[in-house]
């Protein structure tokens, strides 16, 4: 399908969405949602799409926020309309069976941020910067940044970059755990293939279920973290993949995992 505001390309395994409206350096208004949401569940059908990766279009921005024009006019009700749109599209993404690395290639602020804390795992440019500058607008971040900034970086920390709105560099961003890790942004797409491929190496319903038990796990107590881990363990042992990988290991050859 044709997107006005994103590009949505396949490379092999991988799926790369980027957003693409650079003169407003990638600023997230409905539209742009609604298509991240198009995008993120085609990427989930396409069975040779292994792994996704979501970055921004030009030099300067990954996402600079949700679209400030868009947003300046909305009443409350409107508002919390806005806001739950945002959270169901990054849930969305967050709950992809494929795993989601976010390449920071600039500014991610406000939604920007949010959109990347939405990815399983984070890399960044040297020049990318991050922030929820929402209290400096006279709102709170509503797309999900009060709950996985603190999950992410613990809550003394969370509550310090939101109730200041301080912007960070990437060498913060990683000191903090942010993200995994900070490249010349010349070799920021690179990068993130390589870190792509290798996932997309392995087994992917092994990748598919780890990710699945680590998200559940999260949300609920160790025990029942537990169960959910021995219950998608057990699932290996009814795929093909497992008995090739191991059968391979075995014999000392190379395996191709086909995904069933
Ligand atoms: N929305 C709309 N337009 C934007 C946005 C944005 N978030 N960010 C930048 N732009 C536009 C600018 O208005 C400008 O347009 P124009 O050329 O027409 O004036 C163009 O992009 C280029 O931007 P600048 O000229 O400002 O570029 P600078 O290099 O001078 O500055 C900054 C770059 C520092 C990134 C600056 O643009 C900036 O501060 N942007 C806003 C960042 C921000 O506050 N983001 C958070 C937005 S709030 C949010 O995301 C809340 C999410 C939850 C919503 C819940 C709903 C209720």
């Amino acid at each position: 399908m044709g997107y006005k505001y994103l590009k949505v390309e396949k490379e092999g395994y991988i799926g790369i969405i980027t957003v693409n409206r650079p003169e407003v350096l990638n600023a997230l208004n409905r539209e742009v949602l609604q298509e991240i949401k198009e995008a993120a569940e085609y990427m989930e059908k396409d069975d040779e799409v292994r792994v996704v990766i979501i970055t921004g279009a030009g030099e300067k921005a990954f996402v600079a926020g949700a679209d400030i024009k868009e947003m300046q006019p909305l009443n409350a009700v409107e508002g919390r309309s806005f806001g739950k749109l945002g959270q169901e599209v990054f849930r969305r993404i967050e709950n992809m069976e494929k795993p989601v690395i976010a390449a920071v290639n600039g500014f991610a602020l406000g939604g920007g941020c949010e959109l990347a804390m939405a990815a399983d795992i984070r890399i960044a440019s040297e020049k990318a910067k991050f922030g929820q500058p929402e209290v400096t607008l006279g709102i709170t971040p509503g797309f999900g940044g009060t709950q996985r900034l603190p999950r992410l970086v613990g809550e003394g920390r969370a509550m310090e970059l939101i109730l200041t709105g301080r912007m960070i560099g990437a060498e913060e961003a990683l000191r903090i755990g942010l993200v995994n890790a900070v490249y010349p942004a010349d070799k920021l797409m690179e990068e993130a293939k390589k870190l792509a491929e290798t996932i997309a190496r392995n087994a992917p319903l092994a990748v598919k279920f780890s990710k699945a038990a680590i998200n559940k796990g999260l949300q609920t107590d160790i025990d029942t973290g537990m169960a959910i881990e021995a219950d998608l363990f057990g699932l290996c042992f009814a795929t093909e993949d497992q008995k090739e990988g191991m059968k391979a290991f075995i014999n000392k050859e190379k395996v191709e995992f086909k995904g069933v």
